[in-house]
């Protein structure tokens, strides 16, 4: 019991507009009936979607699985017209949904969070954001995102640069580059997606590559319309298999061992997924791929030989050809027509990885061996601080004063990416050591932000004022994570994001839960139906918003 002195402003507070924002939004408020504030950096929804407005950027996982499931009359009406939709067709879409269901006006645009403590005594989050004012919340809920923060750039001289640098992460206007020298820095999903496209206007496009990738074609195309119908009679069979597959996609081809069948039959099976696209090479030809290193191999020198393929000069071809890292270690790009962009007379490919960039000068890069490079326009496509990032940078403080930074010092210490001991009412989706982003995310955000509500309705329902993860079964959930993390390829990779390998500094530690979405889900089922095991719940007076 307390003595609470100090009501909350609002019964819940959302940070973040994407896909988890806006759910997250009308969830709580509309079907739980809570008093919910949102506050949103940007000025309007979209999230990931609202920011990444590159030249080629473009969802990974089919549009029709790729979007929220919690409406079947949302699901029934909207009408995707490529089987892959770029990011402008997404950005439509988040705007629909945010409009149909009237989210809008529980948003605070234009605000950021600045910090978030939590006040034991009053038993409630103190919210502040960057207009100074204070807000009060019983619960906290971050729908910040995974990839919203860009990797700090740290190249020197970047200052100097007297032509335009670009961000991808950032990316906001419509930018004509047509005719200019442009160099783009970073060969990860968002570079070679942007290559595809700059490629084709650029003047001259130098692309500086530190470590090639495994990209493979996306099989993009307009909707077929016979088989959107026949994936909308049949949307809530798809929207199941797509829960139970390990990525959240209703993948079924899967045969158990690359190293089960005979060259010919592999060569079979990888060559029938490369041409039908999106990530079935990777989670729909195998079974054993990131987990059986011969039958990753066979995967890779595949890819290998397809670039070999498709790219015309032979030492190009071979220098972007990954070789010291296992396929999927890092996140696997796809990508149309990217290989293809090499064979144009105006692309030059730059292999910055034994000769570093150097210096950013007042008119182009130059690297280590004195090289330079004269640019117009310097694109940066380096990446995200993944997964802590968004939530490091919203300075959450938690009991006794104790910062998340302290708290997650040497890695992020969640229970089910959910809950953090220490920090009470806080709930994260999507957060790390979650499945996440090896999840289709948008099933992966409706099934947090319904756990999450699952969870204040019990706290409601119980006359609970205060939950929280135990430090027991965080540390039981992190051994879990890095356990599932070992029997995978993906700590063998030297610079992944998955392993916050890819920030200078950052920890080194699996991000996400890679024991699969079924495996994950039923954890979560159990959490739930045994009255949330791992959790404490401490009981105050139950009080009304103010
Ligand atoms: P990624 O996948 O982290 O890629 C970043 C790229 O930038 C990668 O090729 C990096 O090379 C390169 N990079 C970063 N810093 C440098 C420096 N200092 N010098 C040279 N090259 C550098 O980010 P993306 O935005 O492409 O994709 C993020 C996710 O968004 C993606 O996985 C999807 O889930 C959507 P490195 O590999 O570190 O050698």
């Amino acid at each position: 019991m307390t003595d609470a002195t100090v009501l909350p402003d609002h019964d819940v507070i959302i940070v973040g507009a994407g896909f988890a924002g806006i759910y997250a939004i009308h969830k709580l408020r509309d079907q739980l009936g809570l008093d919910v504030q949102g506050f949103e950096a940007a000025s309007g929804v979209g999230g990931t979607w609202y920011w990444n407005r590159y030249p080629g950027a473009r969802v990974d996982i089919e549009s029709v699985h790729y979007s929220y499931s919690f409406s079947e009359e949302l699901q029934q009406e909207w009408h995707w017209t490529e089987r892959f939709a770029a990011q402008p067709e997404i950005l439509r879409y988040l705007n629909h949904v945010a409009d149909r269901f009237d989210v809008r006006r529980s948003f605070a645009f234009d605000t950021r969070v600045t910090s978030v403590v939590w006040d034991d005594g009053n038993q409630l989050w103190v919210v502040t954001t960057d207009d100074g004012t204070v807000h009060r919340s019983r619960y906290f809920i971050s729908a910040a995102g995974t990839l919203s923060v860009p990797k700090q750039l740290d190249f020197p001289g970047l200052e100097n640069f007297e032509g335009q640098v670009l961000l991808t992460g950032n990316w906001q206007d419509d930018v004509d580059l047509s005719g200019r020298r442009v160099g783009v820095i970073g060969t990860g999903s968002s570079g070679i997606q942007v290559v595809s496209e700059v490629s084709k206007v650029a003047g001259e496009l130098v692309v500086l590559q530190r470590t090639p990738n495994y990209a493979t074609p996306v099989g993009n195309a307009p909707t077929d319309r016979a088989e959107e119908a026949a994936d909308k009679a049949r949307y809530r069979e798809l929207r199941e298999a797509s829960r139970n597959h390990f990525v959240g996609v209703p993948y079924h081809e899967a045969e158990p061992s690359a190293m089960a069948v005979s060259a010919e039959e592999r060569r079979s099976v990888f060559d029938d997924r490369w041409h039908r696209g999106g990530f079935r090479l990777v989670f729909d030809s195998f079974q054993d791929l990131l987990f059986n290193q011969e039958s990753n191999d066979a995967a890779a020198e595949y890819i290998r030989e397809r670039i070999r393929e498709r790219v015309t000069d032979p030492a190009t071809a071979e220098l972007l050809c990954p070789k010291n890292y296992p396929y999927g270690s890092k996140r696997p790009p796809l990508e149309t027509n990217y290989y293809e962009a090499f064979n144009r007379d105006n692309v030059h490919l730059v292999d910055v990885s034994g000769n570093p960039i150097a210096e950013i000068t007042a008119t182009g890069v130059r690297l280590a061996d004195g090289t330079e490079h004269e640019l117009d326009t310097l694109i940066l496509a380096t990446g995200f601080d993944a997964f802590t990032g968004p939530l490091m940078a919203m300075n959450i403080t938690g009991r006794a004063g104790r910062p998340l930074s302290d708290a997650w010092a040497e890695g992020p210490q969640t229970f089910l990416g959910i809950a953090v001991s220490g920090f009470p009412n806080l709930f994260l989706i999507t957060g790390p050591q979650s499945p996440s982003v090896l999840y289709n995310m948008p099933l992966a955000i409706e099934d947090h932000v319904d756990f999450t509500a699952n969870a204040i309705q019990h706290m409601r329902a119980h006359g609970h004022t205060v939950m929280e993860a135990t430090p027991a079964a965080q540390d039981d959930w992190v051994a879990q994570t890095d356990q599932a993390a070992e029997y995978t390829v993906v700590p063998k990779s030297g610079s992944s994001w998955y392993m916050g390998a890819n920030v200078p500094g950052k920890p080194r530690k699996v991000l996400v839960y890679l024991g699969g979405a079924p495996a994950y889900r039923a954890i979560c089922a159990q959490v739930e139906n045994s009255g949330y095991a791992g959790f404490t719940f401490t009981s105050g007076r139950v009080l009304a918003t103010a």
